[in-house]
């Protein structure tokens, strides 16, 4: 599996309830890097875009005023299989079928309010990092132990 750069976000939920930090350490401690990262507010033009896909779903109107009712993390994370990987870290959608060990499965209890998000594809990955990202704020640095998280860099 190719090296990947994927989206995140500690949503407002996750934001109001104080669990940034350990959200970010999960991140980290699987092994992935940290090459994006900034507190923002979601404005309604920025939600309607990034949820366009779920336009005129019975949820959609929540979502966007949930999402834009706070400050969030945007997160751009790198590493192997990354879209893949923060998927499996943040657990199933619906919070109640969500793994014990995943951050839904020991943080959250409702879709509506489940802590985090993580791009569900490559292509949306690339797309959601444009969204929420400058190429400017998005670093390429050299993480000193690499080779005892990746074999092959
Ligand atoms: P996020 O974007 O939170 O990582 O969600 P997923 O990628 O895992 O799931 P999604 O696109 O299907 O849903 C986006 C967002 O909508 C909320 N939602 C979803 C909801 O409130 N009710 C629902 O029935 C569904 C399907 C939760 C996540």
């Amino acid at each position: 599996m190719a090296t990947e750069r994927t989206f995140a976000m500690v949503k407002p939920d996750g934001v109001q309830r104080g669990l940034v930090g350990e959200v970010v350490a999960r991140y980290e401690r699987r092994g992935l890097k940290v090459v994006g990262l900034k507190l923002m507010r979601v404005s309604k033009q920025l939600a309607e875009e990034h949820y366009a896909e779920h336009r005129g779903k019975g949820f959609y109107d929540g979502l966007v005023s949930y999402i834009t009712s706070g400050p969030v993390v945007a997160l751009c994370l790198e590493g192997r299989n990354a879209v893949q990987v923060v998927r499996d870290v943040n657990g199933a959608t619906d919070p109640t079928k969500a793994l014990p060990g995943s951050i839904r499965g020991d943080f959250a209890l409702d879709i509506g309010r489940n802590v985090v998000h993580g791009s569900d594809a490559p292509a949306t990955a690339q797309r959601e990092l444009k969204l929420y990202f400058g190429d400017a704020e998005l670093l390429a640095w050299e993480r000193t132990g690499e080779r005892w998280v990746h074999e092959k860099a």
